[in-house]
């Protein structure tokens, strides 16, 4: 767990900030809320509160967190276990910021308290990331409370320009550089994550991190009859039952591996959240899932390939094809249909085809590394948060 200083001490008091999540399901509420939350405090000065309402979930990405405790701090932030809707911490002592994380709702005793308080807070609904056009019309739009004399502000993470941008940490490419050029370090990797030396250069090196999936059977079949060596790292999760009847085993537990034909298997246990960018850096091809480890693989620059959050009705497609926009935009025309006929595959339209995606894998893999370039230009979403932050509160 990093416990970086910070790095831009506030000129006066640190700015007090309460992020509120809820989890739906999954990593993502929390992953994104704790990553914020993280580079609020250490990077940015902040005081930061977290109200979140299943430690559990939390604990998986912070192995470090007690899931009894009601209140704890971890890392220089205070953690407040969110206990029912009414529930907000022992004191109403009102942030300066406070950010409703994928609309959640605050609980009313705080709002009450928030219009109490004799400068109102910046109040912040932190959205869901879409790659869609419209989002840089909504970025930064307010809706007026009801009732109160409190306005919430709609803070849109994006990957264009007029967007919140997505989160990046100052470490995060230092830390990506020092990794792929020391032998050792990869070395040290594969041993606690595998029990193995790196393997061969020869081989493809495949992380695979996804919601149950019809298209991964298919996909494992053309690995195993393939001519190159492909080696796949699964965290345990959703996709581990598939990965087991693959392989006629009772389960694909962390620490299994298996080997079929030209494909061998290694089932790794789930890293807490610092951890899972090794991963991503570890390997040529990435697959992830939901929100914040689909920034991960952009940040890998790597190629990569999204298992979208599927939605009702589809309405999830627009978003992958708004997401691929951008990321392809500069790839020839060859290229680019191949990565989105395997996108479109590996989220339930079509066949993935893995030897049309591979025969394009310098080109993708060069845009990749561009493609990282272009959206550090958008700027990272806690900077671009306390920039607007600090405007409001001046
Ligand atoms: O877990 P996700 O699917 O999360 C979500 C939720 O479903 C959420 O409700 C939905 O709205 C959102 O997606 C879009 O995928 P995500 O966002 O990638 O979160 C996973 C987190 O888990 C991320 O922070 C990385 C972390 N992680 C680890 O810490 N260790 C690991 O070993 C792995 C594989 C992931």
């Amino acid at each position: 767990m990093s416990s970086a200083q910070p790095v831009s001490a506030p000129s006066s008091a640190p700015i007090a900030c309460d992020i509120f999540c809820a989890v739906i399901d999954n990593f993502g509420d929390i992953g994104v809320c704790w990553r914020l939350a993280r580079q609020l405090a250490h990077e940015h000065g902040w005081q930061v509160r977290v109200f979140v309402d299943d430690l559990h979930a939390f604990q998986k990405l912070c192995p470090a967190l007690a899931p009894d405790r009601a209140r704890q701090t971890l890392d220089g932030i205070v953690i407040e276990h969110w206990r029912e809707p009414a529930h907000a911490g022992e004191t109403l002592e009102v942030a300066d910021v406070v950010i409703e994380a994928f609309a959640c709702e605050l609980p009313p005793v705080y709002i009450t308290a928030m219009a109490g308080r004799e400068r109102a807070p910046l109040w912040l609904n932190l959205e869901y990331l879409s790659a869609e056009d419209w989002v840089a019309d909504f970025h930064l739009r307010l809706s007026p409370h009801p009732r109160y004399a409190l306005s919430k502000t709609f803070f849109f993470p994006g990957l264009g320009p007029g967007t919140g941008g997505v989160l990046k940490e100052r470490h995060l490419d230092a830390a990506r550089a020092a990794f792929e050029s020391s032998p050792a370090a990869r070395a040290e990797w594969w041993l606690k994550a595998t029990g193995q030396t790196p393997p061969p250069a020869s081989a493809t090196v495949v992380s695979l991190f996804a919601y149950e999936n019809p298209a991964v059977e298919s996909l494992l079949a053309q690995w195993r009859d393939g001519a190159a060596p492909v080696v796949l790292l699964v965290p345990e999760g959703r996709i581990s039952g598939a990965l087991a009847r693959f392989f006629g085993l009772p389960s694909f537990a962390a620490g299994t591996r298996a080997e079929r034909g030209n494909l061998t298997a290694h089932a790794l246990a789930f890293t807490e959240q610092t951890g899972y960018d090794a991963l991503l850096w570890a390997s040529d091809i990435n697959f992830v899932r939901g929100e914040d480890s689909f920034v991960r693989a952009q940040w890998a620059a790597k190629p990569f390939v999204w298992h979208i959050y599927p939605q009702a009705d589809d309405a999830h497609l627009p978003k992958l094809d708004a997401a691929l926009a951008h990321y392809t935009r500069t790839l020839p025309a060859a290229a680019r249909h191949a990565l989105e006929r395997f996108w479109h595959a590996w989220n339930g339209v079509g066949q993935p085809d893995w030897a049309q995606f591979q025969r394009h894998y310098p080109m993708l893999k060069q845009r990749a590394a561009e493609w990282a370039v272009e959206l550090a230009r958008v700027g990272d979403l806690a900077g671009n948060l306390t920039s607007f932050a600090k405007s409001q509160l001046k």
